[in-house]
């Protein structure tokens, strides 16, 4: 008997590790399984996130090529405004056109504050030359045959020019000698006629004179 005890433990024990080896797969198993299941919820919901960014890219996709064929089409429309032509249009018979502004040079003569007025009177003023291309190409020295008054005026402070916007005079073009306030009494810019070589000239603001109006 003891020696049949001794044969059958070995076996036994064989056994039992057999059997805790296939619970410990089974548990495995059963937890790899768990996991397969919780992963594949996983991949749905990646999918389903995945598929909503797709969207979402489309969308923001068509927003950016609309919004910027909409700009294409106001920066169009901005440049056709901008365009001599366009602006041709937009300016008064008898007014020229340069650079997008309408310029008027009178046939009649007034003193600069009733020449200021008449501009005024038609939603411009006089003359402000801010821009050399306005005075070298528009009314370049030696183009006028008559003195024109024009926007510029020391009429606050003497010696201090101011262009009728308020804004400081900083480029200037001044004929030769000039502003000399002549008599002391002399607060009004004009446009000298080409026999004098053209430039600025300050004089008396009473003068009779043609004038330049811009808007
Ligand atoms: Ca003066
Ligand atoms: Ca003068």
């Amino acid at each position: 008997m003891n020696r049949l005890a001794s044969t059958d433990a070995p076996r036994a024990n064989h056994n039992a590790l057999n059997q805790n080896r296939k619970d410990i797969l089974n548990g495995e198993n059963g937890r790899l399984r768990s996991e397969l299941v919780a992963l594949s919820v996983e991949k749905q919901r990646v999918e389903v996130l995945l598929r909503n960014l797709t969207e979402h890219n489309q969308q923001l996709q068509q927003s950016y090529e609309s919004l910027t064929a909409e700009r294409d089409k106001l920066v169009a429309r901005l440049q056709t405004q901008r365009s001599p032509d366009a602006k041709r249009l937009l300016c008064p018979t008898h007014w020229r056109v340069f650079e997008a502004k309408c310029y008027f040079v009178s046939t009649a003569k007034k003193n600069w504050t009733e020449s200021r007025r008449a501009c005024i009177a038609e939603g411009a003023d006089l003359l402000i030359i801010n821009r050399k291309s306005v005075l070298e190409i528009l009314f370049s020295p030696g183009s006028f045959e008559q003195n024109a008054w024009i926007g510029l005026t020391d009429s606050l402070t003497e010696g201090v020019w101011t262009w009728v916007d308020g804004t400081p005079v900083t480029t200037t073009y001044w004929g030769t000698g000039q502003p000399n306030s002549h008599g002391g009494d002399q607060d009004c810019g004009e446009l000298v006629q080409s026999e004098l070589n053209g430039g600025w000239n300050d004089d008396g603001c009473f003068a009779q004179q043609l004038w330049i109006c811009e808007k």
